[in-house]
This record gives C-alpha cells, structure tokens and sequence, in this order.
C-alpha cells in the first residue's frame, strides 16, 4: 500500500527535540526525509544521555525514524553547492537552528527561493517576532513562557513544567500541520512560504484554556471549578489548579489500594453530571443522589474538597484497575494513573502500534513510541533511525554525484 506523503521530499536540517519529532512524523506518512548532519558530529542528541557506549542515544533513536542521513559541511563552499543541489530537489526544507544561523549559512528566505520557488520553508522558533525573536529557546523555557508553568502545579507550590514535551514535540507537532499545509496550497498556488511555529505560541495554543479562564476570572472574580473556591482568595492572574480538571466536569485525582509504597496507585476520577446518581450508587452514598445539597452540580461546586475525599475512601478500597473496571460498567469518567513500566509493558498499545519494538544495529533493540496518528490507507511502518551519514553516498548519488566526485569531495571534508 503506498503512502499518504510518497514523493515528497524533506530536506530535514533539524535537531535535538522539536524540528526533530516534526520529520519523523513526515517520514512515517510516506515522506523521504533526508537529514543533513555535520560529518564527525551529527545531531548532538546522538552523543546526549547515552545509555550504551558508542551507539546513538535513544534520546536521538527516538526521534529520528524511517529518515535518511547525509553528511554535508555547509559552511564549506563546496558543501554549500551540495545543499544547493539538494534545495533544488527537495519540497520541505525543515529547520529549528537558532535564530539568524540558516541566514548565516548563506541560506536566506530569498536565495532559496532563487534556487527553487516552490520550496517551503519551514522554522521552529522560540519565540515569534517581538522582543524575544532572536532567543534560543529549549522545552522548559517555553512552557514558562507560554503560560504552562504559570497555571500547573499546586495553589500553595512555586511554577512547575511538566512532563509532556509541549514545547518541543507540540510544536513539531503544530510545525507539521503547517507544512503538509503549505503543501496542499501550493497544489493550487505552485509556490512554496515560509511555515513558522514559535515554541511560545505552540504552548500557548496549548493553554488555550488558560486565557480563558483568565478572562473569566477578570470579569467574575471567582472560578467556581478551582480548588481555590470557595475557601481559597484568587488573585489577578488564573492561579495554578492542581489536579482539578478546570471544565465544566469537576475531576482530581485520588488514591488506590497501595498507594502508600505504590507512587502511581492513583485514579483521575471525574464527577460527570449525568452519571451523578450512579457515582452515589457506587460509592454508598445514595442518599447524595436526591439531597438538595448535592443533587446538582451548581450545589456541588462549593462541596467538591468533601466530595472527592469520600469517593477516595471508596477508591482506597480498590486497586487503579479494578476501579476502573467497575466506573466504567457504569459510564463513569475515569483513568488509573499509568507509570512508564506500565505503559511500556501495555499489550493493546504494542497491538496498535502505538509501542514499537525497534532493532538496531549498534544498539539492538529498543522500545518507541509509534505514530501516534493512524490513518487507514497509510499506515506506518517505524524504521530505525539512520547512523551519521548511512545514507550520503546513495543520496549523492541521486543529486548526480559520480564515486570520483564523492571520494573528492569527501577528502576536502565538504561531506
Ligand atoms: N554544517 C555546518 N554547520 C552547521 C551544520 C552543518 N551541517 N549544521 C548546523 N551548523 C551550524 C549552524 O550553522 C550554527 O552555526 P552559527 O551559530 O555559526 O550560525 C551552529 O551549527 C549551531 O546552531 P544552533 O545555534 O542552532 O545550535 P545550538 O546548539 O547553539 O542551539 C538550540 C540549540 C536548540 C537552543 C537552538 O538551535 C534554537 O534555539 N533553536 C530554535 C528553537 C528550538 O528548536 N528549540 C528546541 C530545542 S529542543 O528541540
């Protein structure tokens, strides 16, 4: 079966996390994704958080599957000509360098365009055009600076970033989008554009709760949804929530049966309004189902402390699992908290292929996430990841290189 990107080729000069992840998931819809590397050096996540000696990181491994690796110097003058030939010949070129260093390279938005006007361009940044524009930007920092730090962790606590990649992967995320967008109107138009996504904005768009919230609060003064309430004072900006859900549906996250040696023997349980009376059922609190106190969710909202603390006297009782397994012969929202080990050891996920078993040479096999997105006449086959410049003399070979041009530019130290 083919596949939804086939013939469309990626010039992917990203590294480490985020223009990184964007490729990857090009590559595992069809694209050929070839990645230009320093020769010698290569990405610098081959070499970060090694957990075998001389073989590529997971770090790197992780995010660069089903891609081509060529070596190119392109800041020598005949290494340039080879990035030439292969701007000629590719779609996409990909990029998340600091600010200013593709310029630099001598590879501005115009000269490009000189060497193929229908390439698009596309940019990971971390930050948009402003004040912040020429900033080099990693994960953290960009939760901070896209309201996710501000508004997670706990009322009394400072900030806190968390785990998932939002900054780095949601905007390879988001940078993806824009490119097979790009794509899709240069079907009509015949010319490429640039395709810029800012790391802030990608997080921000990712909060996008949170700025609602916040106007909420501007205009009510209070949330009723946030722990804060009814006892706690909220102050000018949307504070930080805790494990509330902060919609419409209240939810926190109670404890299990072992949760005392087990950190992650934890439940999210929400109290969705329509299936009220059968929470009352479960828990043994019936009588909650016709009390005016907390019959509806309105009378609930200043109860919810009290709430949660007896549904969690009846979670106690049960394991993650077995609470699940009976909230939901009754429809009731819920989801045990799963730890990495759990994730990496869950059968259904390695039968979607959302867990993918990867050889290596160098390092043999490892686990990976697969491609998240499914599409039913394009489905994904995870590669390996390519070993530094695995792939340059097929690739120059393809741009019309002889063996004899290869071996020469190699001496020079061109690739
Ligand atoms: N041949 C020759 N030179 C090369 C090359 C190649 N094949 N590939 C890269 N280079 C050069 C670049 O031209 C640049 O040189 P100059 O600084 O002289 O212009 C240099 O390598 C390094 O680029 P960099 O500044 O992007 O790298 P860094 O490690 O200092 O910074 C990072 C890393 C991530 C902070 C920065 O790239 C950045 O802010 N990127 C945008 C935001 C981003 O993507 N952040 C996410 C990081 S985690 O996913």
């Amino acid at each position: 079966m083919g596949k939804a990107l086939d013939g469309v080729r990626i010039l992917d000069f990203t590294h480490v996390q985020s223009g990184p992840t964007c490729t990857q998931l090009l590559a595992w819809f069809g694209a050929d994704v070839i990645k230009v590397e320093r020769a010698g050096a290569g990405d610098i996540t081959r070499e970060q958080l090694r957990d075998i000696p001389d073989a590529d990181s997971l770090y790197f491994t992780m995010l660069n599957h089903n891609k081509r690796s060529v070596t190119i110097d392109t800041k020598n003058p005949e290494g340039k000509l080879v990035l030439e030939a292969l701007i000629q010949k590719c779609d996409v070129l990909v990029e998340n360098f600091a600010p200013g260093a593709l310029d630099r390279m001598g590879f501005t938005w115009e000269r490009i365009q000189e060497l193929n006007p229908k390439m698009i361009v596309a940019s990971v940044k971390g930050f948009g055009p402003g004040p912040y524009e020429d900033c080099k930007v990693y994960e953290n920092v960009a939760q901070c600076v896209g309201g996710s730090a501000s508004t997670t962790g706990f009322d009394d606590g400072p900030p806190v970033v968390t785990g998932a990649q939002i900054g780095d992967s949601g905007t390879g995320l988001h940078l993806a989008l824009g490119i097979v967008t790009a794509l899709y109107q240069r079907t009509m138009t015949g010319r490429g554009q640039k395709v810029l996504a800012a790391m802030q904005d990608g997080v921000l768009n990712l909060c996008r709760v949170k700025l609602r919230d916040q106007q909420r609060l501007e205009r009510t003064g209070v949330m009723k949804e946030y722990p804060q309430y009814p006892n706690g004072t909220f102050g000018e900006a949307v504070p930080r929530a805790g494990n509330a859900s902060g919609g419409g549906q209240p939810g926190w996250i109670l404890k299990c049966k072992g949760w005392e040696h087990d950190p992650n023997a934890y439940i999210y349980f929400i109290t969705q309004a329509p299936v009220w009376v059968k929470i009352c059922n479960v828990i043994g609190k019936e009588e909650w189902a016709t009390d005016p106190e907390y019959a509806t969710p309105t009378a609930r909202l200043p109860r919810l402390k009290e709430i949660f603390a007896e549904i969690e006297r009846w979670t106690m009782t049960k394991t993650k699992f077995e609470a699940m397994e009976i909230l939901n012969k009754y429809d009731i929202p819920c989801g045990p908290i799963l730890s990495m080990k759990e994730i990496a050891e869950d059968d259904s996920l390695r039968k979607t292929g959302t867990i993918v078993e990867v050889d290596h040479p160098v390092r043999g096999k490892y686990l990976t996430v697969g491609n998240p997105i499914k599409l039913s006449d394009s489905p994904t086959d995870v590669t390996r990841s390519p070993l530094l410049g695995e792939h340059t003399d097929e690739v120059m070979a393809e741009l019309g290189y002889s063996r004899e041009q290869i071996e020469a530019l190699r001496t020079v130290g061109a690739i």
